[in-house]
């Protein structure tokens, strides 16, 4: 009897944290998921970044590593995006143009991931070829960034 009153009390807590969450907090999680996804591609961007800048030595197989692994995390972005925030009143840089274009932020997000994989392709052919394909690779972040990220707004 006991037991039972237990795990009853146990599993409505639990499906209460599950279920009962609030419209402005499932909106929140997701802000701070999609925040959270590009926190991760910038930490795999960094590294090459101080490559492109002469900042530490050139490095192909970080290279490599870290745009296949922005190639597995940019196709993330779209499942990160689906759920539309417009309407929770919480701050966020992302532009309501995410959801009014869906198709183009796809798109967006499929290029950098295409360049992603091209990069990973270039690291061994030499610092030369890495840094141009790491050029185009940040030029897709920055495009998509200028038409959907409020700080980029041009
Ligand atoms: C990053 C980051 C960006 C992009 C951009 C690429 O790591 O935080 O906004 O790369 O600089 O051009």
């Amino acid at each position: 009897m006991f037991r039972k009153i237990v795990l009853l009390t146990l599993l409505t807590a639990f499906s209460g944290s599950l279920f009962a969450a609030s419209a402005e907090e499932r909106a929140q999680t997701a802000i701070d998921t999609r925040q959270g996804l590009l926190k991760v591609v910038a930490s795999y961007f960094g590294p090459i970044v101080g490559m492109a800048r002469g900042q530490i030595p050139f490095d192909a197989a970080v290279v490599e590593k870290n745009a296949g692994k922005i190639a597995q995390l940019a196709p993330m972005l779209e499942d990160v995006f689906a759920k539309d925030t417009r309407e929770s009143g919480l701050q966020s840089g992302a532009k309501d143009g995410i959801w009014e274009d869906m198709a183009d932020f796809k798109g967006k997000a499929a290029t950098t991931t295409e360049r992603a994989i091209a990069l990973a392709n270039a690291a061994s052919q030499g610092k030369g070829p890495t840094m141009k394909a790491f050029g185009a690779l940040g030029a897709s972040c920055k495009g998509c960034h200028e038409s959907y990220r409020e700080k980029d707004e041009g």
